[in-house]
């Protein structure tokens, strides 16, 4: 089975790019689904229902969304396997912008929303650094400057990836991402595979659980501000 990673910030148009270019696919005769992971809730998968495409939903709650996904994809992996996809997608929301939801070796594809402004490559991390494809929403509504700087601070930040824009309404620019997606790297077992990005640098009283403010409870490793006197 295929399988293609799908990271990038919330509401970026991953669903919409998603199922303009899965629609392509499909029509290759290929057999297609989606696992969606999100933090608090999500629609997606009516839509993806919507559109006959099976789907899998996975909420993390308190849990990082990242690594949550780490835990889950190969069980996931073996689900689309059950469900004799030939291509399995993974969404996710990407809340964390310190990890990083891509595997080595299997296609992996950044959103982002041109709307979101031209300094947000700069901020999205590993998503970004380490995605094979950049796909570009929403340039419907900014200026062609816009949409060159844009692409510009991409490039700074992954020199390597693929960029394509495409239009998550109308799905322009979502044939020539199929035609990629169509050629992705298949397995089958995610044994023995890693993760592109290791996460995270700290563990901390706060990450099990802590409310607290205080000195007295942060526990693990913590980082500090330098704050002059
Ligand atoms: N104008 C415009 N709107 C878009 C484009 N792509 C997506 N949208 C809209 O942006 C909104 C969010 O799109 P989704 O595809 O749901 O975004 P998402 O990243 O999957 O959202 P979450 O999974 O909830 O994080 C929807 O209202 C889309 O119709 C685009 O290229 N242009
Ligand atoms: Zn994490
Ligand atoms: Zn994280």
């Amino acid at each position: 089975m295929q399988l293609i990673t799908v990271g990038g910030p919330p509401s970026c148009g991953k669903t919409s790019v998603i199922l303009k270019t899965l629609k392509h696919i499909v029509d290759d005769g290929v057999r297609v689904g989606v696992v969606k992971f999100d933090c608090l809730s999500t629609q997606d998968a009516e839509t993806f229902d919507a559109a006959g495409i099976p789907v899998l939903t996975g909420i993390s709650a308190n849990f990082c969304p990242d690594h949550y996904f780490v835990t889950n994809i190969e069980d996931c992996f073996a689900w689309g396997q059950r469900e004799k996809l030939d291509l399995m997608v993974s969404e996710s929301a990407g809340l964390c912008n310190r990890c990083a939801p891509h595997i080595k070796g299997f296609l992996s594809v950044c959103v982002l929303d041109n709307l979101s402004g031209v300094n947000t490559p700069r901020k999205v991390g590993p998503m970004l650094k380490t995605a094979d494809m950049v796909a570009v929403t929403k340039g419907d509504i900014v200026s062609q400057a816009e949409r060159e700087v844009f692409a510009f601070r991409i490039r700074q930040a992954n020199p390597k990836a693929r960029i394509q824009f495409v239009n998550g309404i109308t799905g322009q620019g979502a044939w020539e991402i199929s035609r990629i997606w169509k050629g992705a790297h298949s397995a089958d077992t995610l044994e023995g595979g890693r993760m592109r990005f290791s996460v995270p640098t700290a563990v901390c009283s706060y990450c099990f659980g802590e409310t607290r403010i205080g000195e007295e409870h942060q526990q693990g490793t913590v980082r500090k501000i330098r704050i002059p006197e």
